[in-house]
């Protein structure tokens, strides 16, 4: 079994990119504990507790010799969150629109993870991972040659941009390895600069505690009070330091028809007023095998609620104060919508 018979596998089942690296404990992956010390991570409290795994695959995988990198794009035709007007969209980050990544690529794995073991005999160890496995994914994939971490932290292929799911295959088998990325940030900043809460404090270090898709998606609780007003109209995660990147400038070359990226029609192009007014149980099973069952209704809502105090839109207000859903009456969410009320009233 060689490393292009894999590549040919992996392109036939749909993964627009796959590179191999090596199974090492890779200088990058330093960074990690330094980021972890500096509370970078926040409440993702399940990184530091696999920090260790994390450090090198092989403590994953002790027979480790080769980690196969795949990326998928998931870019789709709609506009860029930077090239809408005003303020009254419910933002909702590009990853999240579709099928649950998770799902989708897991399968394509598993067909690969058989193939491979059909070919190479049944004592070739495989672990395949996408996104929640103790992996640093960006750091292999740029091993891989599959792009390099720009300073947003995103893998960036030079052809493809980073709209680009990754997930590998730990792997007994020792492939060849692909050149590894190299950086073509150059002097641009753009990311930096346009980062709506100033998260990425330094070129190729991003504080989790201030970035919006931490703040929108992973903190289980209440927003913190001063960072409310940051939110602006990001309901559900945020793309801005990709969407401003001039490697992400060239529009999909995927079939949009046939992608399963494409925007639910429930979220697709909605107000923060048009989303607060859809019932819980539409919502609910609009998030159904989507990466925004993570966060579930309550979490939509809480932020919508934000959305609506940040922006002072007056639609958004006048649905905050009429609909009244079961997920409204929960303490977390009515904590939010009384902020958002007040907060509009001092406007
Ligand atoms: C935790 C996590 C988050 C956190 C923290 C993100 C972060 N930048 O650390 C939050 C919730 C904020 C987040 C947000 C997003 N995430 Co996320 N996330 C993860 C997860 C689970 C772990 C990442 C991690 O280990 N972070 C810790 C830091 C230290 O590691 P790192 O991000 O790899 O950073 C490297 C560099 O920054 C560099 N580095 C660090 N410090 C320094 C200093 C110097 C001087 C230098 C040179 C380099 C350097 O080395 C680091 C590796 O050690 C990965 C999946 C995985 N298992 O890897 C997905 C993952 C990174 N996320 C992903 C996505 C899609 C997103 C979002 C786009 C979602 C959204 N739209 O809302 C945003 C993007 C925000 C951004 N700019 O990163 C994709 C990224 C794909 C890609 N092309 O890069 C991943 C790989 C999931 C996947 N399987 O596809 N995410
Ligand atoms: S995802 Fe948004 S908030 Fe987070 S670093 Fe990028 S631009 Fe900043
Ligand atoms: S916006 Fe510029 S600095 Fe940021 S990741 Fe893209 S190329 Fe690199």
């Amino acid at each position: 079994m060689t490393a292009s018979e894999i590549k040919a596998r992996a392109a036939e089942l749909g993964f627009d990119l796959c590179g191999i690296a090596p199974a090492a404990a890779h200088k990058e992956l330093d960074f990690f504990t330094e980021w972890l010390a500096r509370g970078y991570g926040g409440e993702m409290h399940y990184l530091g507790r696999s920090a260790e795994r994390r450090a090198d695959v092989r403590a994953v995988m002790p027979s480790a010799k080769s980690v196969i990198c795949l990326g998928t794009v998931y870019n789709t035709d709609r506009p860029y969150s930077t090239e809408l007007a005003g303020r009254s969209s419910a933002l909702i980050a590009r990853y999240a629109w579709g099928e649950d990544y998770h799902e989708v690529i897991q399968q394509r794995m598993d067909s690969l993870v058989q193939w491979i073991r059909g070919g190479a005999g049944p004592d070739v160890e495989l672990r395949p991972y996408v996104d929640t496995g103790p992996v640093q994914e960006r750091v292999y994939a740029q091993y891989a040659g599959l792009g390099w971490i720009g300073k947003n932290t995103c893998v960036i292929n030079p052809d493809l941009g980073s709209w680009i799911f990754l997930s590998e295959i730990i792997c007994s088998l020792a492939l060849e390895p692909d050149p590894p990325s190299l950086d073509q940030c150059g002097t641009c900043r753009l990311c930096i600069d346009s980062c709506p809460t100033g998260a990425i404090v330094d070129p190729y270090v991003l504080d989790s505690t201030r970035c919006l898709s931490y703040l929108t998606i992973e903190l289980k609780g209440d927003i913190p009070i001063d960072q409310r007003e940051s939110v602006g109209n990001h309901a559900y995660g945020c793309d801005v330091c990709q969407e401003v990147c001039p490697w992400n400038a060239q529009p999909p070359s995927d079939d949009p028809a046939g992608s399963p990226w494409l925007p639910r029609a429930t979220f697709d192009g909605r107000s923060l007023a048009e989303l607060w007014r859809t019932p819980d149980a539409d919502l609910r099973a609009a998030m159904k095998h989507s990466a925004m069952s993570r966060a579930g209704v309550k979490r939509l809502r809480r932020n919508l609620a934000v959305c609506a105090g940040a922006t002072a839109d007056a639609d958004a207000l006048g649905a905050l104060r009429d609909v009244d859903e079961p997920t409204c009456d929960d303490p977390m969410v009515a904590e939010h919508i009384h902020w958002a009320l007040d907060a509009s009233e001092l406007k």
